[in-house]
């Protein structure tokens, strides 16, 4: 029913949040990849027009075949066919919270996606965040606070249950991981419980099983070992 279209899972956050928003939510897809800055991805993209971008949704067996991209439209779209997944939290307060992080983390935090590309083959020691790198950790830090008050909860997401906001800050909380960038202790362990995940730890091992390395995603820095689990 579902095929989703993706590009390098090294390094394509977009591409990560696509696939943890079915993936991560019990629903199954043929993943079709094509590779970053090559007409292999535009050509892969002409079985999905309109849509340019990744990941890009093809829907078919329940009317007319469509298409859904971006990302934000993707969770939109999976939480209306499959109200059962979880996509958003059940109660309405944490709900709009939760739809409202992931549309700041989808429209904004361009200084840190800027100055710290996914790059799920390195962990670096040594990167010196911008102030302007600070101010969006800063506001991160301020989400997670605001949804960890809005839905008390003893486990490691946001809103209680993993939600469509965890998966949209999946590939951040990869990058403060991997930029060794400073957040509080409560957020550190975020982080980890983004690394630790199942779903993230089956993407970065289909990531690192890929043979093509994309060298413009690496810093000229001293690499540390994998900050999170293995396998
Ligand atoms: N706002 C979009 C962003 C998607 C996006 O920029 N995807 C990148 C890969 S991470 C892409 O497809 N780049 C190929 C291109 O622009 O030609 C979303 O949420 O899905």
């Amino acid at each position: 029913m579902y095929t989703l279209a993706i590009a390098d899972r090294a390094y394509s956050s977009w591409s990560l949040r696509g696939w943890l928003l079915v993936v991560r939510f019990g629903l199954t897809a043929t993943v079709e990849s094509g590779r970053l800055y090559t007409s292999g991805l535009s050509d892969l993209l002409e079985h999905y027009a309109p849509a340019t971008t990744v990941p890009a949704l093809r829907i078919a067996g329940d009317g007319p075949e469509r298409v859904v991209w971006d990302s934000l439209a993707i969770a939109e779209t999976l939480a209306e066919l499959h109200p059962e997944a979880g996509h958003w939290p059940a109660e309405p307060v944490a709900r709009g919270l939760a739809r409202s992080l992931a549309a700041e983390m989808h429209a904004g935090f361009q200084s840190l996606r800027t100055a710290c590309p996914m790059n799920l083959r390195r962990a670096y020691v040594g990167f010196d965040p911008s102030p302007e790198v600070l101010r969006d950790l800063k506001r991160i830090e301020l989400l997670w606070r605001v949804a960890r008050e809005a839905a008390p909860n003893d486990g490691p997401w946001l809103f209680g249950d993993y939600c469509a906001a965890d998966a949209f800050f999946a590939p951040v909380a990869a990058r403060i991981a991997t930029y060794d960038l400073p957040v509080s202790a409560e957020n550190a362990t975020y982080v980890l419980a983004h690394l630790g995940d199942r779903c993230f730890l089956d993407w970065r091992a289909a990531a690192l099983a890929d043979p093509v390395e994309l060298e413009r995603y690496d810093l000229a820095l001293p690499e540390l070992p994998w900050p999170g689990p293995l396998v």
